[in-house]
């Protein structure tokens, strides 16, 4: 079994955690450089110096047989306030950047929100108020006409994280804790914004194609046999995966979906979003068009009945073993036995890639899935004398992951490309420095890039279009 001739395969990466130059050219200040000065640990600055670094990263890439990249518009580059004045330094960055990606035939996916919206719209609530998400659409609308060159547009990357993070477990900006009902009206907002952008794309009647790309974690009963594990499962569920399946596949939203959520806004005490027949109709046009719909796939999460009150312990340092995830109203994270994790306790299981493509394949009918992320997160060093990583760790992951790939493709689900998190090490929003993705190991004291054992291994299979 090979991948199609035409497949992608890529490299991913997220304007604020690769380009740095976060006060470079007028950019504008965004949700996280309030949060990170206030916490004190990290730095978005240089991160990778992507910004003055990417025509050595695109070299690299098209040198390692990478076909694909993909990047995000930070926001507050092209409208350092969020709407209103235009910045045309931000504006030339982007051309340039696309244009050495043609250059080194490197495909383009580009995300207009990963993350990173402008600090004055977060300030007003965010994704929470309605201008927010009207100043994301006139931002979405500048960029398609600016940048015709874009063939593949992304809308959001990761509703999910980004509305539970920063509203559930509070490891987002603003960090907010446990307020589920403000989490699914960001979910919600998020979807409209997205269908919104979707519909406006439509009307320039470009040429190119528009997607949205989801964090799919597959969610499973701890013990399939205990009614209450299955249903802790489902109302999980129904919180990360189906509310955004249901909204931009679906194009409406299922009454079990809804009834699910009302629980978990109910046993929290908090109101549950109310949608108007208006915003079901944008949902449905969007959903009718979307050209593509991208999977993050890092991990499986196993989940058992649980009746206490919210209790997460976000492990940002690798400290394997630390982390607790019980929410109140849902259900409890519980590591099946035998399941490796990584040392950020994240679960290894390949399998549960294979089960979410089947589902979007089967129960949404997705046209074209892209697997935009997937990759393992790894503490590596470069000692003195040496130039390259051994990461046998990495390529097992990802080698086990494109085998569930593969196996969803024989089994009929239409998957384009993959790409790899992440093309090169970067900054990781929660956790800094010290968790290493990429396929190039970046010294950021000096910023050298050094290809690791994983780029050699990704070009053979780019180029062979097997695993071997
Ligand atoms: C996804 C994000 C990426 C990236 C990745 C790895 O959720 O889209 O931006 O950060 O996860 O996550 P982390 O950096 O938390 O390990």
């Amino acid at each position: 079994m090979r991948f199609p001739d035409d497949f992608v395969f890529g490299g991913a990466t997220a304007a604020y955690q690769c380009e740095g130059a976060s006060k470079e050219d007028g950019k504008g200040r965004i949700l996280w450089d309030g949060f990170l000065e206030r916490e004190g640990r990290f730095s978005p600055d240089p991160a990778c110096d992507f910004y003055h670094r990417y025509p050595e990263d695109l070299r690299l890439a098209q040198e390692y047989g990478i076909n694909g990249i993909r990047v995000s518009i930070a926001w507050s580059r092209i409208f350092p306030a969020g709407s209103g004045a235009v910045e045309p330094r931000g504006v030339r960055f982007y051309h340039d950047l696309f244009a050495e990606c043609r250059r080194r035939g490197v495909e383009p996916f580009v995300t207009l929100h990963h993350f990173d919206t402008p600090e004055d719209l977060q300030n007003d609530g965010g994704w929470l108020n309605p201008s927010n998400v009207d100043a994301f659409v006139e931002y979405a609308r500048f960029c398609f006409e600016e940048y015709p060159e874009v063939r593949y547009w992304i809308t959001i990357n990761e509703p999910t994280s980004m509305s539970e993070q920063q509203y559930v477990s509070g490891t987002f900006p603003p960090g907010e804790k446990n307020n589920f009902g403000k989490a699914i009206a960001a979910e919600h907002a998020m979807n409209l914004a997205h269908a919104r952008v979707v519909n406006a794309y439509e009307e320039l009647g470009l040429p190119g194609e528009i997607g949205v790309v989801h964090a799919l974690q597959t969610v499973y009963p701890y013990d399939p046999d205990k009614p209450g594990d299955v249903h802790a499962a489902a109302l999980l569920d129904a919180f990360e995966n189906r509310f955004y399946l249901d909204g931009t596949l679906a194009g409406e939203y299922s009454p079990e979906t809804l009834a699910l959520l009302g629980e978990i806004c109910e046993a929290n005490g908090q109101p549950m979003v109310e949608v108007s027949d208006d915003e079901r109709a944008v949902l449905a046009k969007a959903a009718s068009r979307l050209d593509f719909v991208g999977i993050n796939y890092y991990f499986s999460k196993f989940e058992r009945e649980y009746h206490g009150k919210s209790e997460v312990i976000h492990n940002g340092t690798g400290a394997k073993g630390s982390s607790v995830n019980r929410l109140q109203g849902i259900g409890e994270e519980r590591l099946r036995p035998g399941i490796e994790t990584t040392d950020w306790d994240w679960p290894i299981y390949p399998q549960g890639l294979y089960d979410q493509l089947m589902r979007l394949g089967t129960e949404y009918h997705a046209r074209k899935v892209y697997i935009t992320e997937n990759g393992i997160g790894l503490k590596e060093s470069l000692r003195p004398g040496e130039t390259t990583i051994d990461d046998q760790k990495r390529i097992g992951y990802i080698s086990e992951h494109l085998a569930e790939a593969l196996r969803a493709i024989e089994s009929g689900v239409d998957v384009r490309g993959y790409f790899a998190w992440s093309l090169m090490d970067m900054f990781s929003w929660t956790n800094g420095y010290n968790k290493r993705y990429g396929l190039f190991y970046v010294d950021f004291d000096t910023q050298e890039r050094h290809p690791k054992a994983s780029a050699s291994w990704f070009r053979r299979v780019a180029q062979t279009k097997a695993l071997s």
